[in-house]
């Protein structure tokens, strides 16, 4: 079979860097030079096997230059990904031409992080080349499996923001809208996590040791980042006074592009990362400097998007981070303006042509760089310039917890961003006057909406700038929008009613089910007749009336299977150490490690357990249900109370694995180093999974989603995106306990002292006797605790808690009514895919439409 494109796509592959044509000028001069390079480029590869294997073995010798006697493990995985690669750059240009010739309205995603975890299985399911690279492998003699394991997990991110951003990129290449991803290409990802005699030990994640065969470098895309210096004001010819920012430093932002494929479609979208480099001849006077002072100075200039997060807690760690988000924003700003002006528009125009979506308030900087754009480059009045800014910007906010929204000290940045400085003040100053006229507002109310926080030294309030500079703010999910509404910008919702919406984060179904369970997915398509599910998951609502025997049995089925895979995994983790019961409960909490999530109160639970079964006779320990505790997350390095919980874990898990009374009725295990490739595996082993936020505090949560689309059910509180889901499913299918969010204000708001429950009581007391190592190493934990000190109420929700569980383990020994609770939480699941959420986003936020590429332009020859 022979596969040959039109001479419609041959013509729009004539662009320089896959996201526009030439100028006619070029391509007239072009044209008829590289006539034949255009001939060959018009032929699509070939996807059978044999056209596979050849370019695999291509790609080893000459792009990778291996050959029998040097050949790196990691080398067929690289050969295999580049040739996917190949196939993925094909029709990613040609997406990119065909949003050309449409004219398509786009929408930019912005995000610091982007927690990607590995590509090749995904990629090549979506693609529909899953079967020939599969063959292709087996040929020579590989497994792709095996081969897909050895794939450095792609971690620039640290929890659920940075994973919701990447399956909102899944959704928006699968359901064909035009769209973007931006943000850093960081050296060094979220830090790997060790565990040292149950201490976590962070080192640094060098995730492109062996090179990242995803990524395309776009040295030709270069922009210019400015900072520090000074204003200058000019005269215009017209008379008319500009105002112009001269940098006292500049450094370039090189693109680096990685194709997203869509699932079932061949539009192919791109994620653009930005590094750092030096820029020697755009800083001159830099020239004439000692040159040792130069390589440092160039050093410190590739530094700026080394480490994500980097370390805040000195004065130049904060420089570094806000650098890192205005080199982030200039560069993006700057390629979607380049991409804008192509088009020849006015200005006026650009809110029509572009949505740009602030992922938190880390890209908000944004909002008067394009203001500065604008207003200084391109010498629109003030007004004309804050319409289109205003317009354009959509904000989503990720969090309640108020040392969680980010403030920067205004000498600083004035320091580093003189001219952005100006901008910011005189957006607050027209938008409190605009407050004062327009609204009868006290004095407080005021104070509280500046974007200018009036301490010592005055704070730029990000989120306040970011609501002012958007037209859209939206929550992630009912219960957390309800609470921006009613307490968090309660200010901004009375003075702009409509401004704050909701839209309830979701998953992509392609890696967080078709992939990560085949054995689920394959029941789900035969009971279905087909798998149209993996791009329409409210399809599961239709099984939720005939649940037959079969189906059952096949998800039990699959529940084994995965159980097999994590028991393996961990055996060789343990060095055989551990050998996980899979006719256990698997009882998982994985997040990051945080106070509001409460590890706590779940590790608590896990001694109260073990206290339990110490006191029974064996012929009573026998009757009792069996449980494994799985745990994994990182504590940000600087956490003590969340490294104090991680070190309590693994030492909960030395003792009572240990213990011959109890260890063939409950095991613990805290897995290392959490990642998206980890959770994959943990996810459809999962028979219960744990999501017990103090009510309030946890904006939505996206695993919570992930397990029980994997047919796990939920012990968890009413916070976050737990409420819609048990909603959708039932909450008699779930183990919900514990205060409410009006009844947390409530408890903080009177002080209540909560009596410590008899249970909460002997495990503290063995804590403090030193049953699991030196009490001190807990003094952050419990301390709190006996002092009355308890801001998560984690005394209060105890009992609670042991009640639910003691609810898990009634329904876990009837196992017909466990499998059916698990079979109508996932069949409920259909509206927490990422596809829904995204169409929501294209409707009420950015106002784009989907333009799914044609393909009738292949032609079989
Ligand atoms: C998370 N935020 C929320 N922030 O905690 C979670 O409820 C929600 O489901 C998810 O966003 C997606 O909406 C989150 O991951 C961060 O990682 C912060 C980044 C900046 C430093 C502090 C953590």
């Amino acid at each position: 079979m022979h596969i040959r494109r039109t001479s419609s796509v041959a013509r729009l592959r004539l662009s320089s860097s896959g996201d526009g044509p030439l100028s006619p000028m070029l391509q007239a001069a072009r044209r008829p030079k590289l006539e034949k390079l255009w001939d060959l480029v018009d032929e699509y590869l070939h996807n059978d096997t044999e056209s596979i294997m050849r370019s695999m073995a291509d790609h080893f010798e000459y792009t990778l230059a291996r050959n029998k006697w040097n050949l790196a493990p990691q080398s067929l995985f690289q050969a295999a990904a580049y040739s996917l690669r190949d196939r993925m750059i094909e029709w990613w240009n040609d997406t990119q031409e065909y949003f050309y010739d449409q004219d398509s309205k786009r929408a930019y995603y912005m995000s610091i992080e982007f927690l990607m975890g590995r590509t090749l299985t995904n990629a090549l399911i979506s693609t529909g080349l899953l079967s020939p690279y599969y063959e292709a492998l087996k040929e020579f003699g590989e497994n792709l499996e095996t081969i897909a394991d050895l794939e450095h997990d792609a971690g620039l991110g640290s929890g659920g923001l940075g994973r919701l951003a990447a399956c909102f990129l899944d959704s928006l290449a699968t359901l064909n809208y035009p769209a973007w991803g931006y943000g850093i290409r960081y050296k060094y990802g979220q830090f790997k996590q060790n565990i040292v005699r149950g201490y976590q030990v962070e080192t640094p994640d060098f995730w492109l040791e062996s090179g990242n065969p995803w990524e395309i470098p776009r040295q030709d895309i270069v922009y210019k980042v400015g900072m520090y210096g000074s204003v200058q004001y000019v005269t215009r010819s017209d008379g008319s006074l500009a105002v112009k920012w001269e940098p006292g430093h500049c450094v370039g932002a090189v693109a680096y592009d990685t194709p997203i494929p869509g699932f079932n479609t061949k539009n192919t979208l791109s994620l653009r990362l930005w590094s750092s480099k030096p820029l020697v001849d755009m800083n001159p006077e830099e020239l004439k400097a000692d040159p040792w002072d130069m390589l440092r100075q160039n050093q410190a200039d590739e530094e700026i998007t080394s480490v994500l997060y980097p370390k805040a807690d000195s004065d130049s760690g904060k420089e570094l981070r806000l650098k890192q988000q205005y080199f982030f924003s200039c560069a993006t700003l700057q390629d979607i303006i380049r991409r804008f002006k192509k088009s020849n528009r006015p200005f006026a125009e650009f809110p029509d042509k572009v949505a740009i979506q602030l992922n938190d308030t880390h890209p908000t900087v944004s909002v008067p760089e394009l203001m500065r754009i604008l207003v200084d480059e391109e010498s629109l009045p003030w007004d004309q310039a804050w319409a289109i800014t205003t317009k354009t910007f959509g904000f989503t906010n990720h969090t309640v917890l108020p040392e969680a929204l980010e403030k920067w000290s205004v000498p600083m940045f004035a320091h580093l961003l003189p001219r952005h400085m100006q901008i910011v003040f005189e957006i607050n100053h027209r938008f409190l006057e605009e407050v004062k006229v327009k609204f009868d507002c006290s004095p407080e109310v005021i104070s509280r909406l500046s974007i200018i926080e009036e301490s010592n030294p005055q704070q730029i309030r990000m989120a306040n700038l970011a609501i002012v500079g958007s037209h859209t703010v939206n929550g992630v999910a009912r219960i957390h929008s309800e609470i921006l509404q009613q307490s968090v910008f309660a200010d901004w919702h009375r003075l702009w009613p409509g401004k704050i919406i909701n839209i309830t984060n979701g998953v992509t179904p392609r890696r967080w089910l078709y992939c990560c369970n085949p054995t689920l997915s394959s029941a789900v398509t035969k009971q279905l007749g087909g798998n149209a599910w993996v791009t329409d998951l409210s399809l599961l609502k239709d099984l939720r009336s005939h649940i037959t025997q079969e189906f059952l049995r096949d998800v039990r089925e699959a529940n084994k299977v995965a159980k097999e895979r994590l028991r393996k995994y961990v055996s060789k983790l343990t060095n055989g150490a551990v050998d996980l019961d899979t006719s256990s409960l698997f009882d998982t909490q994985v997040k990051r490690i945080h106070e509001y999530k409460r590890q706590l109160m779940n590790i608590l639970g896990v001694i109260h357990r073990y206290q339990c079964l110490k006191a029974l006779t064996p012929t009573e320990r026998s009757q009792q249900v069996k449980r494994t505790h799985i745990f994994a997350g990182k504590a940000a390095a600087s956490y003590q109370q969340a490294k104090a919980v991680i070190k309590l874990i693994n030492t909960v898990a030395d003792v009572v694995n240990s213990d011959p009374q109890t260890k063939d009725f409950l095991t613990v295990v805290f897995l290392p180093n959490y990642s998206v490739s980890l959770a994959e595996l943990i996810v459809p082993a999962t028979d219960l999974s744990e999501h017990i936020s103090t009510a309030g505090t946890e904006a939505s949560g996206t695993s919570n989603m992930k397990f029980a689309m994997n047919a796990g059910l939920i012990i968890g509180t009413l916070d976050g995106a737990n409420v819609e889901i048990v909603e959708a499913c039932g909450q008699e299918n779930h183990f919900i306990f514990g205060a409410t969010a009006p009844e947390v204000d409530k408890l903080r708001a009177e002080r209540q002292s909560v009596a410590i429950d008899q249970r909460l009581y002997n495990v503290l007391i063995s804590i403090e006797r030193g049953d699991f190592g030196a009490s001190s190493n807990y003094r952050w934990l419990i301390d709190p605790l006996w002092q009355g000190n308890d801001y998560y109420c984690v005394a209060h929700d105890f009992p609670l808690y042991l009640e639910a569980q003691q609810c898990v383990d009634a329904d876990w020994r009837t196992p017909d009514v466990w499998a059916h609770k698990t079979v109508l939480t996932m069949f409920g699941m259909g509206t927490f895919s990422s596809d829904h959420s995204i169409h929501q986003y294209a409707r009420n936020i950015w106002n784009i439409k989907p333009a799914r590429m044609p393909t009738e332009h292949i032609t079989t020859v």
